[in-house]
C-alpha cells in the first residue's frame, strides 16, 4: 500500500503538484518518515481502510526525493487535492502544514519551503499595489531608495491627540510612512476612528507645509470579518491611506479578504507577530519563506521579514534573505511585496541594512526614531540623513559633521 505514496523524480511535473520540502528527525528511515507525511496529508491514515476507492488513490501525496545528509524529504501533493476557491490558504496550510507536526512517529519536522504551481498562484489576488505602485505614492519610482517608516512608540498608551502630534513631527522630519503598533487596535484610550481622523488631519497639515504625502498604516487586526470590515470602513471614511493587518494572529484569509475587496484602494502593510512561535526553531515548525510566499499571494503589499540579525529580533541572514527573495522574485506576473526590516533599528545601522537588503526594502524604526534625545522630528531627520548619506556614498560619520540630528543619533546609539 505504501508504494502509492512514493514516486520517481521524473514522474512529478512541477505544473501539477504542490511540492513541500521538509526537514525530519525520526527513528524511522527517512523515506518511511516522509511517507507518514504524504499519507497523513492526503488519502491515508494510521491503518488500512476499506473505503479507499481507486479514484481516490490518484490524490495520494508522493515522496519523490530524499536527502539523508541534510535529513530532507520532498513531498508532492497533486493540485487536485487543493480547494483554492473556497479553502484558499487555509486549505493549503491544512495539507502542507497540518497534522504532520503532531505525528508521534516524527520527533521534529520543519516545513522548509513550498513550490506552488502557476495554476494555483493564478487564483490568488497578489498585492494590489506592490513595490512599484507604493513607490509611486511616495514618489521614489525614479530615484530608488529604501523607504523609511516609523512605528509610533510607546506602542500603546498615547491618546489620539498625542498620536497625531507625534505623526505630525515625524512627517515634518521626513518619514515616508507611519504604522500603528501591532497591539493597538481600537482600545478605549485611543479609539481607531478618532485616531485616524486626527492623524490624517496632522498628515494633511504636514503635506501643505512640505508637499509630501505620508502614508499611515492603520491596524485593523480584528477578530471577525464583520468587526474587521467595520474598522476598515471607519479607517477609510476618515481618510486612511494604508491599512495594516497582522496576518498570523488574524489569519492570512482575512488579509486576502481585504486584498480582494474592490472598495479598498489602499496598500496593505502586513505584520507577523507570533510568527517566531513556529519559524524560530531550526528543527521544528515552518520557515518564514513559506509564510512570505502565502502572504504575497494573498495580497500583502508590505511584509516584515526580519533584519538578518542586525536589529533586536533573532534571525539569521539566510532565513531573512530567503523570505525577502520570495517577495521579490518573479511569480507568474504577481506584483512584488515590499520587504520590511524592523525591530531594534536606528540610523547607525542603515549602512549595514542597505548592504543586506539593497534599495527595494522598507526600514522601520520605533525606538530608533522616538528615542532621539531631541524628539521624534529629530529622530526622523536623523534617519533621513543616514539614508541620504548612504545614497550619496558618504560615510555616516562624515555626514554627521554637518547634520546635527544624525550626529546626536550616532552618539546615542553607537553601533
Ligand atoms: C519594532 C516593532 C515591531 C518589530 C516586530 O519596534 O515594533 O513590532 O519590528 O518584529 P522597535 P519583526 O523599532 O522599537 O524595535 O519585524 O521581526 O516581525
Ligand atoms: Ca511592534
Amino acid at each position: 500500500m505504501d508504494e502509492i505514496f512514493v514516486a520517481k523524480g521524473d514522474e512529478i511535473s512541477p505544473k501539477d503538484y504542490v511540492v513541500a520540502e521538509y526537514y525530519i528527525e525520526s527513528n524511522l528511515p527517512l523515506l518511511k518518515a516522509g511517507i507518514e507525511i504524504a499519507k497523513e496529508e492526503s488519502i491515508g491514515t494510521w491503518t488500512k481502510v476499506y473505503t479507499l476507492t481507486e479514484s481516490a488513490k490518484r490524490l495520494a501525496g508522493k515522496v519523490f526525493k530524499v536527502d539523508e545528509e541534510v535529513r530532507k524529504v520532498w513531498v508532492a501533493f497533486p493540485v487536485e487535492l487543493f480547494d483554492i476557491e473556497y479553502g484558499g490558504v487555509s486549505n493549503i496550510l491544512s495539507i502542507v502544514a497540518g497534522n504532520l507536526f503532531g505525528l508521534s512517529k516524527l520527533e521534529n519536522v520543519r516545513l522548509l519551503d513550498i513550490h506552488i504551481p502557476e495554476k494555483i498562484c493564478k487564483k490568488f489576488p497578489g498585492p494590489r499595489f506592490g513595490i512599484e505602485n507604493i513607490r509611486k505614492l511616495i514618489g521614489t519610482n525614479r530615484e530608488k531608495r529604501p523607504h523609511i517608516g516609523t512605528i509610533i512608540k510607546p506602542k500603546v498608551g498615547l491618546n489620539p491627540d498625542e498620536t497625531a502630534k507625534v505623526a505630525y513631527e515625524v512627517a515634518i522630519g521626513g518619514i515616508d510612512f507611519i504604522k500603528d503598533d501591532e497591539t493597538l487596535v481600537n482600545q478605549k484610550f485611543c479609539p481607531l476612528e478618532e485616531r485616524v481622523s486626527k492623524v490624517m488631519e496632522a498628515l494633511d497639515k504636514a503635506r501643505e507645509e512640505t508637499g509630501r504625502q505620508v502614508l499611515y498604516a492603520v491596524n485593523v487586526s480584528a477578530s471577525t470579518p464583520y468587526t474587521l470590515i467595520e474598522l476598515v470602513d471607519q479607517a477609510l471614511e476618515n481618510g486612511a491611506n494604508m491599512l495594516m493587518i497582522d496576518a498570523v494572529v488574524t489569519g492570512i484569509p482575512m488579509l486576502q479578504m481585504l486584498a480582494e475587496d474592490p472598495m479598498i484602494n489602499v496598500p496593505i502593510h502586513v505584520h507577523r507577530a507570533m510568527h517566531a512561535a513556529f519559524t524560530r526553531n531550526k528543527r521544528h515548525g515552518i520557515r518564514m519563506v513559506v509564510l512570505a510566499k502565502l502572504i504575497r499571494l494573498a495580497g500583502g503589499d508590505q511584509l516584515h521579514v526580519g533584519t538578518a540579525g542586525i536589529g533586536k529580533m533573532e534571525a539569521d541572514v539566510r532565513e531573512t534573505l530567503d523570505a525577502r527573495d520570495a517577495l521579490l522574485k518573479d511569480i507568474n506576473g504577481i506584483r512584488k511585496t515590499f520587504p520590511v526590516a524592523s525591530g531594534g533599528l536606528h540610523p547607525g545601522l542603515i549602512p549595514s541594512l542597505l548592504k543586506v537588503f539593497g534599495v527595494d526594502a522598507v526600514f522601520q524604526f520605533g525606538g530608533g526614531c522616538h528615542g532621539h534625545p531631541d524628539g521624534p522630528r529629530a529622530g526622523a531627520l536623523a534617519i533621513r540623513q543616514a539614508i541620504e548619506a548612504c545614497m550619496r556614498g558618504i560615510s555616516l560619520k562624515e555626514y554627521a559633521e554637518t547634520h546635527p540630528e544624525l550626529r546626536k543619533a550616532l552618539e546615542t546609539w553607537s553601533s
